[in-house]
């Protein structure tokens, strides 16, 4: 019998700088419950399939290529790396677009119920943002009845997914020399079914084999996300469910109450959240659980669910995606929904350690295990309360020993594009002409987006909160979303008096406007505020004409999911320069690696870029801050300090 390899004994500190998943991790071993942590020291990821210097996408192979030396050999087929990889990458941008705009398209499945009137549970709530979003692609709104324009708007924007020809609604919104780079390429989006369709046709077996036509694929169909599904997730999420305001709520485990029964939703779509809180608030069922012991029912969100919550009603959120084991180890969580994505299917062993209820909602995605309670927006109640019962049947009977790490981090939430608009400009002259001022003067050296997920290959929240440090301290403002925000939120930087930590210039602005250096923008869908943002900066004025010309960059310093690489693929595509860290998919010293990395930017886009240590990564974001700073000649009296070696032992 072959010997049993003995386990890595592990530092706890080496793998996570968060106090209160470091506690769980230790007592997880303490109660030999493995997690993704333990399970990624134990498993060494596949150097050939980190490169992407693998095909499997027929039964001749599958074939390896020699990373090291990759002109060397093809594949059975006569497939050469460029094409292997950028097939690989592009099935990656597919996967990613496909989840984001599937979650628009449920999104959009809500809206035309309540248009429709079939769906009676959710309204429509900000009025004035339906009417901006219809004004933006030209639907007429004066003198009209919202739900004239609403069912106006549903059918405009159906055609994000199913238009077979011309060009995708938000597409309007486009900076014109942006849009007009694209129209040149050819890189305007049809209707993401179609993007998303023919991009895993081209990547069969035998049809495109030409990486750089395989790769301006890959941006129309990233587009068809960043412009398209998530876009229309964030504007009518917003327009149903209501557009964030800046709000202080609280972060981290300690939102975990010992005396009350414990709800986590997790996952993506705001819909089952929104019904979770009307039965968490429901009197009737705040009754039930009260006479069962408890206090009351505390809901907390976990990854994206969570941050848009977080944003829209100041609901505290638990932890980020390598978070999600350590907070049911606690065993104060008396349930647990998801709905779909990044959801770790070993969530329903842990569950089932610490007897937490683990529901799965959602007909996209069961896991062998958990109880499925099928959620559905028409009667979205019927799924929530039943789980609001079982947690109290849970609460009343809780098996395991209760642990929870006391730290809660309080913050400021909930910057939508809309709230920077007013906020930098106040009601009257509500624009981003103070932005685009402090842009130019120098106080602002740029804006650079972090955001993505957490990854076990890095440290946990490490890179993310050093590298946003570095930004802000090089007077960079950040902006962020996604799992990335909460790194940072548990790191207190998203308090206004977190601005000591930023570069003179950056700490005037945020004193004088009250705001932190730090903006936390909603979940990964809302990297579309982003996209916006950067449009209406080109706009306003005096940054150049095309988003390419923006002193700004992006960053997923923790990235580990295919969404993570279409949202790269869209800013890119948008003219944005993107740094992932973690590890990259292609060879380096390729003629693909060349194009995501050199080529793009060369046609007017933007380009890819890549480190592992976060003042690498910074310094990179920086530096091309300061290229575009040049170019637009507002390099000012501003010294120009590259990275500095010096600076950094010390
Ligand atoms: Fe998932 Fe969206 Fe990544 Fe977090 S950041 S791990 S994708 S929850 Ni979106």
């Amino acid at each position: 019998m072959a010997e049993e390899k003995p386990k890595k004994v592990l530092n706890y500190r080496d793998l996570s700088i968060c106090e209160s998943t470091i506690t769980m991790l230790q007592k997880m071993a303490d109660d030999g419950v493995e997690n993704a942590f333990t399970r990624a020291a134990d498993m060494k990821a596949c150097p050939i399939g980190a490169d992407s210097a693998c095909c499997k996408h027929c039964f001749m192979g599958p074939c390896r290529l020699n990373s090291k030396d990759p002109y060397s050999k093809v594949g059975v087929c006569g497939a050469t790396i460029d094409t292997i990889a950028a097939r690989n990458f592009a099935r990656m941008v597919a996967s990613g677009a496909s989840a984001h705009t599937d979650h628009g398209m449920g999104i959009l499945d809500a809206f035309r119920g309540i248009v429709t009137g079939k769906i009676q549970d959710f309204k429509i709530k900000d009025e004035e943002k339906l009417r901006s979003v219809a004004e933006s692609i030209d639907i007429e709104t004066a003198g009209r009845d919202s739900m004239e324009i609403a069912k106006e708007l549903y059918t405009a924007l159906e055609g994000t997914y199913t238009q077979v020809e011309g060009e995708i609604p938000f597409a309007k919104r486009v900076p014109a020399k942006t849009l007009e780079l694209w129209r040149k390429y050819d890189l305007v989006p049809r209707g993401a079914m179609r993007e998303i369709m023919e991009i895993m046709h081209r990547t069969h077996m035998g049809v495109d084999q030409d990486y750089e036509n395989i790769v301006r694929q890959c941006s129309r169909t990233a587009l068809s996300d960043g412009w398209g599904g998530s876009m229309v997730a964030t504007e009518l999420s917003d327009i149903m469910f209501g557009t964030p305001k800046p709000l202080v709520a609280g972060v981290n485990m300690g939102t975990l109450k010992e005396d009350m029964v414990n709800i986590c939703v997790h996952g993506h779509e705001p819909l089952l959240f929104e019904s979770m809180i009307d039965s968490a608030n429901d009197l009737a069922n705040i009754d039930k659980a009260i006479a069962a012991g408890a206090k009351g029912i505390n809901l907390v969100g976990m990854c994206c669910s969570g941050a848009e919550v977080l944003a829209r009603h100041g609901i505290p959120h638990a932890g980020n995606f390598m978070s999600t084991e350590t907070v049911v180890a606690t065993g104060a969580v008396d349930a647990m929904a998801v709905d779909v994505q990044c959801i770790m299917q070993a969530l329903g062993t842990v569950a089932k350690c610490y007897g937490t209820r683990f529901f799965t909602t959602n007909r996209r995605a069961r896991i062998d295990g958990a109880i499925h309670i099928e959620y559905d927006d028409h009667h979205g109640r019927q799924c929530t309360d039943q789980v609001v019962d079982m947690a109290i049947e849970r609460f009343k009977n809780r098996p395991a020993k209760v642990t929870i790490p006391s730290r809660v981090d309080m913050g400021i939430h909930g910057f939508s594009h809309e709230y920077v608009n007013y906020m930098l400009g106040g009601t009257f002259r509500g624009s981003y002409v103070p932005l685009n001022d402090n842009i130019i003067n120098g106080r602002i050296r740029g804006v650079a987006g972090v955001v993505g997920c957490t990854n076990p290959r890095v440290k946990h929240d490490y890179v993310h909160v050093e590298l946003v440090k570095e930004l802000i301290k090089n007077n960079v403002l950040v902006v962020q979303t996604g799992c990335s925000q909460i790194s940072l939120a548990k790191a207190g930087l998203m308090k206004p008096d977190a601005a000591v930590l930023a570069g003179e210039g950056l700490q005037e602005v945020c004193e004088t406007v009250g705001m932190p250096p730090v903006l936390s923008l909603g979940s990964c869908v809302d990297n579309s505020r982003i996209l916006i943002a950067c449009a209406e900066m080109v706009k306003m004025g005096g940054l150049g004409n095309s988003i390419s010309d923006l002193p700004v960059a992006g960053c997923a310093p923790e990235y580990m999911s295919e969404k993570a690489i279409s949202i790269g693929q869209y800013f890119v595509a948008s003219g944005v320069y993107t740094v992932f860290g973690v590890t990259f998919p292609s060879v380096q010293g390729t003629k693909f690696h060349k194009h995501l990395f050199e080529d793009l930017e060369e046609m007017g886009l933007g380009k890819w870029g890549f480190a592992i240590d976060p003042y690498d990564i910074a310094h990179l974001m920086i530096s091309h801050i300061d290229k575009k700073r040049m170019a637009l000649g507002i390099m000012g009296e501003r010294e120009r300090k590259l990275f500095s070696m010096e600076d950094r032992r010390a």
